[in-house]
C-alpha cells in the first residue's frame, strides 16, 4: 500500500531522530495518528490533558536533553491551546516542532468547522511556518522546519489539513520542479569563533579590570569547566542569571548565585561594584540590575549576534558559544594577584548563607515557604533534574534548591508565565526515567494544569510535585503591595486539597503544615516510586524580599499598609521579622 502524507511525516521525523512526541488527538489530525500508532515500537506518542501541557513538556524535553521538542494538536482549538508554550519555547530558544491539523483542504476559508488558519495564528511565534500541500512537499517541509528550529533555537510549526494527511502518495500531482528526494537529513551546526583581534581586546579589556565580574546564563550550561577556570583566573564572582543556575554548582567558591529579584544581596553588590563584566550567555533582562552604564567595561559573548549590547553597552562582543569562545579566551587572560574583589564577595556570600538558613530553619506556624524549600535542598539527589512556576517560589527555589554536580534547573525565563512547571517536568521523566524529578510550583500555577498531575499516574512518571500553598497568587500580592503600592486585590484563591486531587488521580498525596515535619514528609514522598504530589501548608505573609531592598520599594510597602491592606498587621510582622533576622 501505498504511503500516506501521515506516513511520510512520521517516516520523515523518524529519520531526524525523534522519538518522543508530546500531545492531544482530535479529529483534525487522526492521519496523523494513525501514521504514529503504526510506528508506536519507534516513536512514543505522550498523550497529556491540555495541550498547553504538551508545548510546555516539548519544551521541557528540550531544554533538559538539548534535542529537538515535539509537540502536536488538532486542528482550530486544540492549535490554539499550543501558543503559551510555543512561545515559552521562543522566548527561551528552545528548538520545538509543533504540527497541526487544519480543516479540510478545499472547504478552507469558507467557515467550516475548526477552519482556524493556524499558520497565520503562529506567524509571530514560529520562525518557520507552512501548511503542507501534498505528498510531495512534506518532506522538504519538514526538513526545513525542524533544521531552522534547530538552527535558531526556536519554534517551527508545520499544519496538515486532515484530508490530505490521508492521501496516497502514488496519487499525488507533483510540480515538475520538484525533484523526488532533493532534500536531506544532513545537519550541521554553526561553530564561529571570534577572530584573534576580537579576542585580544576582549582580553585587554579583562586584564586591565581590577574587579571584574562575570554574569553567567543559560549559554554557559555546557561551559562549566570553562566558567570556573575564567573566574579562578580573573579572580571574578560569578553571577548566575536564573537560567544559567546549573551552569556552575552552588558549593562552588566562585559564584554569588542568582540576581534579580530573586537573587542574592552579593551578586547585586558584585554586580554594582565591578569595574569589568563578562556577560557570557546571558539576556537576562532586568536592565536595573547591571552596572550603570559606562560605569563597567564590558566584554559579552553571546550565540546571537544580535544578541551583543541588548541589555548593557558591550565594548567587545564575541559571538560564538560559550565553551568554544572561552577556550580561546582563557590563554589570553593574566592571572590576577589581587584577589580583593572576590574574597569580599565571597565572604558576602558566607554571610548571606547564613541569612537564608536562618529562614530556613524557622519553626514558625505558619510555616514558612522557605523552610520547605530548604529541606528539600537537602535530599536531592546530585543528578536531579529541577523544574518551577513563576511565582514567589521561583525565589525559593532560586534561592535555596543549590546546585550540584549534575543537577538541572528550568523554569519560563523570559515568558515567565506559570503552569510550566508540571509540564516541563513530564518532558524531563520522559527523557530520563532513571533520574529524580521534582517541579516546585505554586497553588496558583499548579491548579492551571492540574489534571497532568493524571498524565504522571499514565505513564507511572518519577516525578514529586511540591505545591507550596498559600492559597494566594502570592507574587502578585507582594507586587501589589511593595512596587505599586497599593493594597491586594483579585489574588486570594480558594483553596484545593492538592494531596486529595492526587490520590484521587492515583498519585501519592502528601501534607505538611508543620515545619518539624518537612524533611521526613518530602522524604516520604522523594522515595516513593511514581508520581507524589506534597501540598505544604505555608504563611501567605511571608514575603519574597529582594535581596537588598530599595527606598523606593520600603515607601511602596509603606503606602500600601496605609491605604488599607488586609492584614496589614500580620504583613509587617513577617517582614520585620526578615528584616531583624538579616541584621542579627
Ligand atoms: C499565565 C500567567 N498568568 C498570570 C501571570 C502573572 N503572575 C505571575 S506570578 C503569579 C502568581 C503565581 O501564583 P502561585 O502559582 O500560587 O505562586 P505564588 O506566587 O503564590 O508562590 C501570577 C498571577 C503569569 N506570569 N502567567
Ligand atoms: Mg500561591
Amino acid at each position: 500500500m501505498a504511503k500516506t502524507v501521515a506516513d511520510l511525516l512520521v517516516d520523515r521525523l523518524l529519520a531526524w531522530g525523534v522519538d518522543t512526541i508530546f500531545g492531544l488527538p482530535g479529529d483534525g489530525v487522526n492521519g496523523i495518528f494513525e501514521a504514529l500508532r503504526q510506528r508506536q515500537d519507534r516513536i512514543r506518542f505522550i498523550q497529556v490533558r491540555h495541550e498547553e501541557a504538551a508545548a510546555f513538556a516539548a519544551v521541557g524535553y528540550a531544554k533538559y536533553t538539548g534535542r529537538l521538542g515535539v509537540c502536536l494538536a488538532t486542528s482550530g482549538p486544540g492549535g490554539v491551546h499550543l501558543l503559551n508554550g510555543l512561545y515559552d519555547a521562543k522566548c527561551d530558544g528552545q528548538s520545538v516542532l509543533a504540527i497541526t491539523g487544519h480543516t479540510f483542504h478545499d472547504l478552507i476559508g469558507t467557515h467550516y468547522q475548526q477552519d482556524v488558519d493556524l499558520d497565520k495564528v503562529f506567524m509571530d511565534v514560529a520562525a518557520y511556518n507552512q501548511r503542507v500541500m501534498g505528498a510531495a512537499h512534506v518532506v522538504n517541509v519538514v526538513d526545513e522546519a525542524i533544521k531552522t528550529a534547530l538552527a535558531y533555537h526556536t519554534v517551527a510549526h508545520i499544519t496538515v489539513p486532515k484530508d490530505i494527511q490521508d492521501w496516497s502518495a502514488s496519487k499525488d500531482q507533483t510540480s515538475g520542479a520538484n525533484v523526488a528526494k532533493h532534500s536531506s537529513v544532513a545537519y550541521a551546526t554553526v561553530h564561529p569563533v571570534p577572530p584573534s583581534e576580537a579576542l585580544q581586546a576582549a582580553a585587554d579589556i579583562i586584564n586591565r579590570g581590577s574587579k571584574v565580574a562575570i554574569l553567567a546564563g543559560r549559554g554557559c550550561l555546557d561551559a562549566r569547566s570553562e566558567v570556573l577556570q575564567l573566574a579562578e583566573i580573573a579572580g571574578a564572582p560569578i553571577i548566575k542569571a536564573l537560567l544559567g543556575k546549573a551552569a556552575v554548582p552552588d558549593d562552588s567558591p566562585y559564584t554569588t548565585g542568582g540576581i534579580g529579584l530573586l537573587g542574592t544581596a552579593p551578586s547585586q553588590d558584585a554586580m554594582q561594584e565591578c569595574d569589568t563584566l563578562i556577560i557570557a550567555g546571558s539576556s537576562f533582562p532586568y536592565l536595573e540590575f547591571y552596572p550603570k552604564p559606562g560605569s563597567a567595561k564590558t566584554v559579552q559573548i553571546d550565540i546571537a549576534a544580535t544578541r551583543i549590547g541588548l541589555r548593557h553597552p558591550a565594548d567587545i562582543g564575541l559571538v560564538g558559544d560559550c565553551a568554544t569562545v572561552l577556550r580561546a579566551l582563557i590563554p589570553l587572560i593574566n592571572r590576577k594577584d589581587d584577589r580583593a574583589f572576590l574574597t569580599t564577595s565571597q565572604k558576602r556570600m558566607a554571610s548571606w548563607r547564613r541569612l537564608m538558613e536562618e529562614h530556613g530553619t524557622r519553626t514558625d506556624m505558619p510555616m514558612k515557604p522557605q523552610v520547605v524549600t530548604y529541606e528539600l535542598n537537602k535530599l536531592l539527589s546530585p543528578d536531579a533534574i529541577v523544574s518551577s512556576d513563576s511565582g514567589t517560589i521561583a525565589t525559593w527555589t532560586a534561592r535555596y534548591i543549590d546546585m550540584r554536580a549534575d543537577m538541572q534547573f528550568s523554569l519560563s525565563g523570559s515568558l515567565a508565565t506559570m503552569a510550566n512547571g508540571l509540564p516541563y517536568s513530564i518532558g524531563a521523566a520522559v527523557a530520563f526515567p532513571h533520574r529524580q524529578v521534582v517541579c516546585i510550583v505554586g497553588d496558583g500555577g499548579l491548579s492551571m494544569l492540574m489534571a497532568e498531575i493524571a498524565t504522571l499516574v499514565k505513564y507511572n512518571l518519577n516525578v514529586t510535585v511540591i505545591v507550596i500553598k498559600n492559597n494566594l497568587l502570592g507574587m502578585i500580592k507582594w507586587e501589589q503591595i511593595a512596587l505599586e503600592g497599593n493594597p491586594q486585590y483579585g489574588v486570594e484563591l480558594q483553596p484545593i486539597d492538592f494531596a486529595g486531587i492526587a490520590m484521587n488521580c492515583g498519585a501519592a498525596g502528601f501534607t505538611i503544615e508543620r515545619p518539624e515535619d518537612a524533611s521526613e514528609t518530602l522524604r516520604r514522598a522523594l522515595a516513593h516510586p511514581g508520581p507524589a504530589v506534597v501540598q505544604a501548608v505555608v504563611d501567605p505573609n511571608e514575603p519574597p524580599m529582594p535581596g537588598r531592598v530599595t527606598t523606593e520599594q520600603a515607601l511602596k510597602f509603606g503606602e500600601a499598609l496605609l491605604r488599607g491592606q488586609k492584614d496589614a498587621w500580620e504583613v509587617i510582622k513577617a517582614v520585620v521579622e526578615d528584616k531583624v533576622r538579616e541584621v542579627i
